[in-house]
């Protein structure tokens, strides 16, 4: 049977709702068992079916009103009862599910993670617990009893407050829980197993003390303490910025290693991959540390947005995700850098959304048609959802952004709502018209602003013609005209900048495009100006505007905006690249022009006073960045000019660079934000130098001499990159090591799997064997497999099809034991049109291959039919 799509056009109100459910749980990790008693009211006094959704258990029973009761129907995802001789108002039902928890994989539902238990349910897991009504509009009250193993399982946890407990005879124990909050079943969580537990506590703004818990694996502590922080740091903020507190007297977080994603944000209950908990100088990076705090913060902010105020539907999933991301986006610009922030979001954007959006998967930030939710989980829901919400923030400014917040929450407060909701409360908060901007939401696809300039020297005027156009996506041919916020500035020749004014007036430096053509004038502008333009990146398109090399090294020395700096610089990069693939795919010898030399040397300057962004601008795109200015892409070509740009660099600015790199040495480790950026700085000259005759000797030393994972990783990292002499070694003594330890070896099996060696994929596969490698282990899966398919396009797109043969043989092995993970890893698979004819072939016959299979997965399937089309 083929898989059915579902339609945002087809949402109905539910017929039968479930308002209180008693849950009991006797665990055990082959045998669960699983009683659900369920509250349910009619809607709708016509009804006569009531379709319950589960599947992946066995079906023991099932009472109505404490009856046996047989006149339903089940099917392969279904129970379907037939109430048609029953028309009470309200009644109870009594359902046995039991459950192999060990034995699933897929990580969905109630699953062993190691020696504990643990669920995840968003988006549709709860229905391999047991039969449910398994959709975010349905909120009910919950209460659940664990009955475990007292030594094998002295934890046993749920959502919300711990109300009774108590030992049995037989060595097993029991808790009850109970939430007094409503909420949709995806937000249900349970956990049970044995933990080191770390513990504070936290006052809310009105008093209220909170107790916080950080559950991890035995031996773990002293690697919590980061998360714990980060936890009363998000809480607070979100208290002074939004306004908005805790509402539980605890809060729980678990770590677990076997997680599909980053973490999920169940009530009161959060359960994490344990990559984004743990953390200490020995084991995490610098950006490990920023990505735990970051996730943490997400985790937390659902809990208004998300959960407090849930998802009508899943079209609906960009409310509580772009939303929330752009939660946590702020909150990591308030507390760290904001240029920083920005820098690394808008790289994402430009490289894995925009790729997005080009590719057969291409959707609008609320989709219209999905057959597996889980494959909505995206950069273009989650990323450009923040983007769109910024955009909002832009043109109502921080004020009347807050209070469409206040009315939204108001409004909307235990409820499932809607994007419409979210936008209309902004709008009749704000008074500011967004009535073309909704078109955000159902328009997909990347919108291009072409830009030309005039300058009339005479009147002093300076004008900006400015045209939109969204070329066509997979999923959407006709576009229409968008709202976009345009942010410009002007700078003079010597860097001043020019003050916008239309008349006298001064002007907003954030124009309105609204038309396929319009044109801006700005008035006694005394010299013809360099524009900057996007800046910020304050609307999520391309810009197409001819800068010349001189205007670009204008805006890298004198631009008064971070952003502009970094951006002008990544321009001269792309146009070296660009100029240089010419050459190279036309057998002549590729030149390093003088003027990215001149802007880089601009650039180390200011590396004592700005450290920080001197790394982020040093710092090469990468392959899959660079590949995004291209239509068809050349990743044979683009990794050799990469290569030769990074070389060229090095030999240029071998002194400059060296000189930086000793000036940057700390003499201890700390987690701040000004011992960050020199370490990023001094690792960034690092993986230049490396290139160049001091390479080994200095990357040997930095190795030896490191006393955290940043540096640790850094030579490592440079070591592979350059393929230096003592690669290997150091490479063995990681292993040797850390081999023990996954979460670490995570980082070696990236370093692995993006190597620039001819053979990494004989190596690859090797280390499919390796001590440390689990396939179960979505983690290690990731930066074994997903980093070779993904990080390294050179051999990934090996024109012997090489690439492609190995991961179809790996996701064929994935669509039995995980699904949803195997489709996150066929996703560079089924971009097939942005390579040439040979390429697409190969890629093609994979799929191919993959769309044969007896039992192939839903998720899979819905991105190969795409991809195929
Ligand atoms: N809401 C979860 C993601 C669930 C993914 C389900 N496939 C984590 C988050 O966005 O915070
Ligand atoms: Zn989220």
């Amino acid at each position: 049977m083929q898989p059915k799509a579902k339609f945002r056009k087809d949402y109905r109100p539910v017929d039968f709702t479930i308002t209180d459910i008693y849950l009991d749980f006797q665990l055990d990790p082959q045998d669960t068992l699983v009683t659900s008693t369920l509250t349910v009211k009619r809607q709708n006094s016509d009804a006569t079916q009531l379709r319950l959704d589960g599947h992946s258990f066995e079906f023991l029973s099932l009472k109505l009103n404490g009856e046996p009761f047989s006149k339903y129907q089940k099917d392969d995802e279904s129970l379907t009862l037939d109430l048609s001789q029953f028309p009470a108002e309200q009644f109870q039902l009594e359902i046995q599910t039991r459950l192999n928890p060990s034995e699933n994989t897929s990580l969905q539902g109630l699953y062993q993670s190691g020696d504990g238990l643990c669920t995840q349910c968003e988006a549709e897991g709860f229905r391999q617990i047991t039969y449910m009504l398994d959709r975010p509009d349905v909120l009910a009250k919950y209460r659940t009893k664990l009955t475990a193993c007292k030594s094998k399982y002295p934890y046993l946890l749920a959502n919300g407050n711990r109300i009774a407990q108590g030992e049995l005879e037989d060595g097993r124990h029991w808790v009850e829980w109970e939430d007094p909050f409503l909420k949709p079943c995806y937000l249900f969580a349970v956990v049970a197993g044995d933990f080191d537990l770390l513990q504070d506590k936290f006052t809310t703004m009105s008093g209220r003390v909170v107790d916080l818990e950080i559950y991890v694996d035995r031996g773990n502590l002293d690697r919590a303490g980061w998360a714990m922080e980060s936890l009363k740091r998000s809480m607070k903020w979100d208290e002074e910025r939004f306004g908005l507190e805790y509402d539980l007297d605890i809060y729980m977080i678990v770590a677990v290693d076997f997680f599909n994603m980053g973490a999920m944000e169940n009530k009161g209950l959060n359960i994490f991959n344990s990559k984004f908990v743990l953390a200490n100088p020995q084991t995490a990076t610098d950006d490990d540390y920023m990505g735990v705090e970051s996730v943490i913060a997400h985790e937390y902010f659902h809990n208004w947005t998300g959960n407090r105020i849930t998802c009508r539907d899943w079209f609906q999933l960009s409310l509580k995700e772009g939303l929330t991301v752009f939660r946590d986006q702020e909150f990591t610009s308030d507390l760290w850098s904001r240029p920083a922030k920005r820098i690394e979001d808008v790289r994402m954007m430009r490289s894995v959304q925009f790729a997005e959006d080009a590719s057969p998967m291409a959707h609008p930030i609320r989709p219209e048609k999905v057959i597996e939710m889980n494959n909505f989980y995206t950069v273009t829901v989650y990323e450009k959802g923040a983007e769109v919400i910024r955009m909002i923030h832009t043109l109502l400014g921080e004020e009347k952004f807050q209070k469409g917040m206040k009315l939204y929450v108001a409004e909307q407060d235990g409820k499932a709502a809607t994007c419409e909701d979210f936008v209309s409360a902004m709008e009749r908060a704000s008074g500011v018209d967004l009535q073309q901007f909704r078109r955000w939401y159902s328009q997909s696809g990347t919108p291009e602003l072409t830009i030309a300039d005039e300058y009339d020297e005479k009147r002093q005027t300076y004008r900006l013609h400015v045209s939109q156009m969204t070329p066509p996506t997979a999923d959407q041919v006709e576009k229409v005209n968008l709202h976009i916020p345009l942010r410009v500035a002007l700078y003079g020749e010597n860097g001043q900048k020019i003050n916008l004014q239309h008349e006298l007036l001064t002007v907003s430096d954030v124009l309105d495009v609204i038309h396929e053509h319009q044109t801006f004038e700005f008035h006694n502008v005394p010299q013809r100006p360099v524009p900057a333009l996007l800046c910020d990146f304050s609307a999520p398109v391309r810009v197409d505007y001819n800068y010349s090399t001189e205007q670009l090294l204008t805006l890298v020395k004198f631009a008064d905006n971070e952003f502009v700096r970094w951006d002008a610089a990544q321009t001269l990069y792309i146009n070296e690249l660009r100029a240089n693939l010419s050459r190279f795919q036309q057998n002549q010898p590729m030149q390093f022009s003088e003027a990215l030399i001149e802007a880089l040397t601009l650039v180390l300057e200011k590396a004592n006073t700005d450290p920080e962004l001197t790394a982020l601008t040093l710092t090469l795109p990468k392959e899959t960045e660079f590949a995004e200015s291209f239509k068809v892409i050349d990743p044979a070509g683009i990794a050799a000019v990469r290569d030769f740009m990074q070389r060229s660099i090095a030999e240029s600015l071998k002194d400059r660079l060296l000189v930086v790199y000793n000036q940057n040495r700390l003499p201890e480790y700390r987690v701040v934000a000004e011992d960050m950026a020199k370490r990023a700085l001094r690792n960034v000259c690092l993986s230049y130098l490396a290139f160049t005759d001091v390479g080994n000797t200095l990357v040997h030393k930095h190795y030896h001499q490191a006393d955290n994972m940043t540096d640790t990783l850094a030579s490592l990292a440079a070591a592979t990159k350059a393929q230096l002499p003592c690669r290997d070694q150091l490479l063995a003594d990681f292993e040797q090591k850390w081999h023990h330890d996954g979460l670490v070896m995570d980082k070696w099996f990236m370093l692995q799997a993006t190597r620039p060696d001819e053979n990494v994929l004989e190596i690859v596969q090797g280390l499919l064997e390796h001590r440390s490698f689990n396939f179960k282990n979505p983690n290690r899966v990731r930066s074994l497999i997903g980093a070779f398919a993904s990080q390294n396009p050179r051999a990934f797109h090996a024109i012997d099809g090489s690439g492609y043969r190995f991961l179809v043989d790996m996701l064929i092995k994935l669509n039995d034991t995980n699904p949803q993970v195997a489709a996150r890893l066929i996703e560079p698979l089924i971009k097939l049109s942005r390579y040439d004819a040979q390429r697409q072939t190969l890629m093609r016959r994979g799929l191919e291959r993959l769309k044969g299979l007896d039992h192939l997965a839903r998720d899979l399937f819905e991105k190969i039919e795409k991809a195929l089309q």
